[in-house]
Protein backbone atom coordinates (compact mmCIF):
# COMPACT_ATOMS: atom_id res chain seq x y z
CA UNK A 1 0.00 0.00 0.00
CA UNK A 2 1.37 2.95 -0.89
CA UNK A 3 0.38 6.68 0.86
CA UNK A 4 0.80 10.32 -0.71
CA UNK A 5 2.02 13.39 1.85
CA UNK A 6 -0.19 16.14 0.76
CA UNK A 7 -1.45 19.24 2.45
CA UNK A 8 -3.85 18.51 5.03
CA UNK A 9 -1.18 16.15 6.88
CA UNK A 10 0.86 16.40 9.46
CA UNK A 11 3.65 14.29 11.22
CA UNK A 12 3.28 13.72 15.23
CA UNK A 13 6.71 12.77 16.51
CA UNK A 14 6.10 11.24 20.15
CA UNK A 15 8.38 10.89 22.72
CA UNK A 16 12.30 11.19 20.84
CA UNK A 17 13.94 11.75 24.43
CA UNK A 18 16.56 10.63 25.88
CA UNK A 19 15.10 8.49 28.64
CA UNK A 20 13.18 5.92 25.59
CA UNK A 21 16.45 5.39 23.76
CA UNK A 22 19.19 3.33 24.48
CA UNK A 23 21.30 4.56 27.60
CA UNK A 24 18.17 5.56 29.07
CA UNK A 25 15.69 5.33 32.13
CA UNK A 26 13.67 3.68 29.93
CA UNK A 27 15.06 2.97 27.19
CA UNK A 28 13.97 1.41 23.84
CA UNK A 29 16.36 -0.95 22.44
CA UNK A 30 16.10 -1.01 19.16
CA UNK A 31 15.18 3.14 19.27
CA UNK A 32 18.08 4.31 17.23
CA UNK A 33 16.17 2.94 13.85
CA UNK A 34 14.19 5.92 14.02
CA UNK A 35 15.85 8.45 13.29
CA UNK A 36 17.12 7.84 9.45
CA UNK A 37 13.38 7.15 8.82
CA UNK A 38 12.27 10.43 10.47
CA UNK A 39 14.78 12.44 9.44
CA UNK A 40 13.51 11.41 5.65
CA UNK A 41 9.88 12.00 6.22
CA UNK A 42 9.72 15.32 8.30
CA UNK A 43 10.87 17.64 5.72
CA UNK A 44 7.93 16.39 4.11
CA UNK A 45 5.21 17.84 6.14
CA UNK A 46 3.72 21.27 6.22
CA UNK A 47 3.45 20.26 9.82
CA UNK A 48 5.29 18.84 12.38
CA UNK A 49 4.25 18.11 15.96
CA UNK A 50 7.07 16.67 18.61
CA UNK A 51 5.29 15.01 21.95
CA UNK A 52 7.22 14.99 25.32
CA UNK A 53 6.71 12.92 28.30
CA UNK A 54 6.72 15.32 30.61
CA UNK A 55 5.98 14.29 33.94
CA UNK A 56 6.42 15.27 38.14
CA UNK A 57 8.69 13.66 40.34
CA UNK A 58 6.19 11.63 41.74
CA UNK A 59 4.45 10.92 38.74
CA UNK A 60 2.03 7.91 38.94
CA UNK A 61 3.42 5.55 36.56
CA UNK A 62 6.32 5.35 38.40
CA UNK A 63 7.28 1.95 40.19
CA UNK A 64 7.63 3.66 43.53
CA UNK A 65 3.36 5.10 43.37
CA UNK A 66 2.39 1.63 42.28
CA UNK A 67 3.14 2.59 38.16
CA UNK A 68 4.74 -0.32 35.33
CA UNK A 69 7.61 1.80 35.07
CA UNK A 70 11.23 3.08 36.50
CA UNK A 71 11.60 6.97 36.77
CA UNK A 72 11.83 8.46 33.69
CA UNK A 73 10.92 11.61 31.56
CA UNK A 74 10.95 14.24 35.01
CA UNK A 75 10.05 17.51 33.39
CA UNK A 76 13.34 19.63 33.06
CA UNK A 77 15.83 17.41 33.42
CA UNK A 78 18.20 15.89 30.69
CA UNK A 79 16.48 12.45 30.29
CA UNK A 80 13.13 14.52 29.37
CA UNK A 81 15.24 16.18 26.65
CA UNK A 82 14.68 15.65 22.98
CA UNK A 83 17.99 13.47 21.54
CA UNK A 84 19.61 16.00 19.36
CA UNK A 85 19.49 13.69 16.54
CA UNK A 86 15.72 15.10 16.39
CA UNK A 87 15.95 18.08 14.07
CA UNK A 88 14.07 20.50 16.00
CA UNK A 89 13.70 22.56 12.83
CA UNK A 90 11.37 20.68 11.53
CA UNK A 91 9.55 20.41 14.50
CA UNK A 92 6.53 23.46 14.78
CA UNK A 93 4.87 22.61 18.25
CA UNK A 94 6.09 20.63 20.61
CA UNK A 95 3.20 19.14 22.74
CA UNK A 96 3.94 17.69 26.69
CA UNK A 97 2.17 15.37 27.83
CA UNK A 98 1.92 13.42 31.77
CA UNK A 99 1.97 16.77 33.17
CA UNK A 100 -0.31 16.04 36.16
CA UNK A 101 0.49 13.02 38.45
CA UNK A 102 -2.65 11.24 37.57
CA UNK A 103 -2.47 11.23 33.94
CA UNK A 104 -0.11 8.03 32.44
CA UNK A 105 -0.14 10.91 29.54
CA UNK A 106 0.91 8.06 26.50
CA UNK A 107 -1.12 9.82 24.18
CA UNK A 108 -0.44 12.95 22.47
CA UNK A 109 -3.78 13.21 22.90
CA UNK A 110 -4.61 13.44 26.27
CA UNK A 111 -5.36 16.55 28.32
CA UNK A 112 -3.07 18.50 25.81
CA UNK A 113 -4.35 21.38 22.99
CA UNK A 114 -2.81 18.82 19.87
CA UNK A 115 -6.52 18.17 18.94
CA UNK A 116 -7.76 21.66 18.01
CA UNK A 117 -3.99 22.89 17.21
CA UNK A 118 -4.52 20.08 14.58
CA UNK A 119 -7.73 21.59 13.43
CA UNK A 120 -6.99 25.21 13.73
CA UNK A 121 -4.10 24.49 11.41
CA UNK A 122 -6.58 22.30 8.60
CA UNK A 123 -4.77 19.13 9.00
CA UNK A 124 -7.47 15.88 8.38
CA UNK A 125 -4.97 13.54 8.75
CA UNK A 126 -1.93 12.46 10.72
CA UNK A 127 1.05 10.28 10.66
CA UNK A 128 2.28 9.05 13.45
CA UNK A 129 5.84 7.81 14.83
CA UNK A 130 8.69 7.58 17.43
CA UNK A 131 8.45 5.91 20.64
CA UNK A 132 7.43 3.77 21.75
CA UNK A 133 5.17 1.78 19.10
CA UNK A 134 3.61 -0.92 22.14
CA UNK A 135 2.92 2.50 24.41
CA UNK A 136 2.44 6.31 23.44
CA UNK A 137 2.64 5.68 19.44
CA UNK A 138 -0.06 3.39 19.74
CA UNK A 139 -2.48 5.18 22.55
CA UNK A 140 -1.84 9.01 20.03
CA UNK A 141 -2.26 7.01 17.30
CA UNK A 142 -5.83 5.59 18.83
CA UNK A 143 -6.84 9.11 20.11
CA UNK A 144 -6.48 10.26 16.75
CA UNK A 145 -8.60 7.59 14.97
CA UNK A 146 -10.99 8.89 18.01
CA UNK A 147 -10.72 12.28 17.34
CA UNK A 148 -11.71 12.09 13.26
CA UNK A 149 -8.85 12.50 11.91
CA UNK A 150 -7.51 9.86 9.33
CA UNK A 151 -4.57 7.68 10.80
CA UNK A 152 -1.50 6.09 9.52
CA UNK A 153 1.43 4.74 11.79
CA UNK A 154 4.85 4.55 10.32
CA UNK A 155 6.35 1.25 11.53
CA UNK A 156 10.03 1.88 11.07
CA UNK A 157 10.12 5.14 12.09
CA UNK A 158 8.61 3.80 15.65
CA UNK A 159 10.84 1.14 17.91
CA UNK A 160 9.11 -0.91 20.67
CA UNK A 161 9.33 -1.59 24.39
CA UNK A 162 8.45 -4.86 23.75
CA UNK A 163 7.74 -6.07 27.32
CA UNK A 164 6.68 -9.52 25.95
CA UNK A 165 7.93 -10.40 22.75
CA UNK A 166 5.11 -10.23 20.26
CA UNK A 167 4.35 -6.78 22.37
CA UNK A 168 5.14 -4.59 19.03
CA UNK A 169 3.01 -7.36 16.34
CA UNK A 170 0.10 -7.09 18.89
CA UNK A 171 0.19 -2.86 18.74
CA UNK A 172 0.54 -2.88 14.79
CA UNK A 173 -2.16 -5.71 14.55
CA UNK A 174 -4.50 -3.34 17.62
CA UNK A 175 -4.21 -0.27 15.29
CA UNK A 176 -5.20 -2.02 12.04
CA UNK A 177 -8.25 -3.45 13.87
CA UNK A 178 -9.30 0.05 15.14
CA UNK A 179 -9.14 1.37 11.32
CA UNK A 180 -5.75 3.01 11.47
CA UNK A 181 -2.62 2.12 8.32
CA UNK A 182 0.39 0.82 9.15
CA UNK A 183 2.44 1.38 6.41
CA UNK A 184 6.38 1.65 6.19
CA UNK A 185 7.88 4.79 5.39
CA UNK A 186 9.76 3.66 1.98
CA UNK A 187 5.61 3.61 1.12
CA UNK A 188 5.51 6.94 1.74
CA UNK A 189 5.58 9.08 -1.72
CA UNK A 190 5.01 12.86 -2.04
CA UNK A 191 6.43 16.23 -0.36
CA UNK A 192 3.73 18.77 0.62
CA UNK A 193 6.78 21.49 0.60
CA UNK A 194 7.45 21.68 -2.68
CA UNK A 195 4.90 22.85 -5.53
CA UNK A 196 4.20 20.16 -8.09
C1 LIG B 1 6.01 5.80 27.28
C2 LIG B 1 5.98 4.33 29.03
C3 LIG B 1 5.83 5.36 29.92
C4 LIG B 1 6.14 6.01 25.80
C5 LIG B 1 5.85 6.84 28.16
O1 LIG B 1 6.55 7.13 25.39
O2 LIG B 1 5.84 5.07 25.02
N1 LIG B 1 6.06 4.55 27.72
N2 LIG B 1 5.76 6.62 29.47
ZN1 LIG C 1 5.82 8.24 30.89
Amino acid sequence: MSVTVGPDDALIVVDVQHDFLPGGALAVATGDRIFAPIDALAPRFRRVYATRDWHPLDHSSYAQYGGPWPVHCVAGTRGAAFDARLDLEKVDEVIDKGVDRATDGYSGFAATQLASDLRIHGVKRVFVCGLATDYCVKATALDAHAAGFATVVVADASAPVDVQPGDEARALDELRRAGIDVVRSEDITGNARVRV
